[in-house]
């Protein structure tokens, strides 16, 4: 998803998007994660699974990466505030800046979760698509709104993965939850401004409203779980997910990359969407077609 620039101007970034630097990039030189057939079962029924400590040695790399990210916004892609002006706290985020920000990049062609995706994709290779930086500070109150990510997207398909890694602590209350098997309704929400939970693309038929969770919890299967840094959700595009707005006591980062597997492709979408491909790249495809390896590499295949 991508927390819409419709907020107080501070969202301009001098940084122009452009096709990866792919030197040294070489999926057969990404570790295994030693992946238990259960927790994949669990991520196929529910859209969702929690992987306990998966990352807890990458936890201070992104921290380090992370701090490059929020300490010089506008010299990064796509910086965008959500928290009101005035309010307290600090609600920001930021995304496809692997290629600029070492940890990141180190990260995405050096951990494992290339091939978690894979395998919790039930994938033959997949797709680096981009990764997602967030962070609130304590103080902040801003939800999260309730959304699911691939309505935002540029991209379609059911082999999706988005590798959540929690950074700091979250009390159940205010970390990230998501409502179970929302991937199979063959719903597809409008996306929404983060800052104040506004649908935008509105004018898109084939999307809906973004239903009140939060008022209505009793109807859903709702993932709620304290996080703990290193602690690492996955989740499938189409799963509804947000937070309360719970006054946040302790700061609360997080590091997420999304993944391509193999029958997803590019999907021309009815206004933004995220990111904007330039109009290099979509001046030349249609639906259907597979997303570009020279921005997007396979990072993974089947071993
Ligand atoms: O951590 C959050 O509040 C939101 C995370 C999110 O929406 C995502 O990773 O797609």
């Amino acid at each position: 998803m991508q927390a819409q620039d419709t907020n107080d101007g501070f969202n301009a970034s001098t940084v122009p998007w452009t096709a990866p630097d792919l030197a040294g990039v070489d999926n057969a030189t990404v570790p295994d994660y030693a992946a238990d057939p259960a927790d994949i079962d669990t991520f196929q029924r529910d859209g969702v699974v929690v992987l306990r400590g998966a990352f807890t040695d990458w936890v201070d790399a992104l921290r380090a990466g992370q701090e490059r990210n929020i300490e010089n916004p506008e010299s990064y892609r796509f910086p965008c505030e959500s928290n009101p002006t005035g309010a307290p706290g600090r609600f920001f985020d930021s995304y496809c800046n692997w290629d600029l920000i070492p940890e990141y990049r180190n990260y995405v062609t050096r951990s494992c979760a290339a091939s978690m995706a894979g395998q919790f994709t039930r994938s033959t290779a997949v797709q680096f698509f981009h990764e997602h930086a967030f962070f609130k500070e304590p103080g902040t109150q801003c939800a999260t709104p309730w959304h699911q990510d691939l309505s935002y997207y540029c991209v379609d398909g059911t082999q999706t993965v988005s590798v959540y890694v929690a950074l700091d602590h979250a009390e159940a209350d205010v970390a990230v939850r998501f409502v179970k098997g929302s991937h199979v309704w063959n719903k597809l929400y409008r996306p929404r401004v983060f800052m104040d939970g506004s649908d935008y693309n509105t004018e898109d038929a084939v999307t809906e409203s973004v239903p009140d969770i939060s008022g209505n919890p009793e109807d859903y299967d709702i993932l709620a779980t304290a996080l703990e840094p290193g602690d690492t959700v996955l989740f499938d595009f189409r799963t509804l997910h947000g937070t309360t707005d719970t006054l946040l006591k302790n700061r609360r980062r997080a590091f997420t990359t999304r993944w391509l597997g193999d029958d997803v492709r590019y999907c021309v979408r009815p206004g933004d969407t995220s990111p904007p491909l330039p109009e290099s790249m979509t001046g030349t495809m249609a639906t259907g077609d597979a997303m570009p390896v020279d921005w997007f590499p396979v990072m993974w295949r089947t071993p």
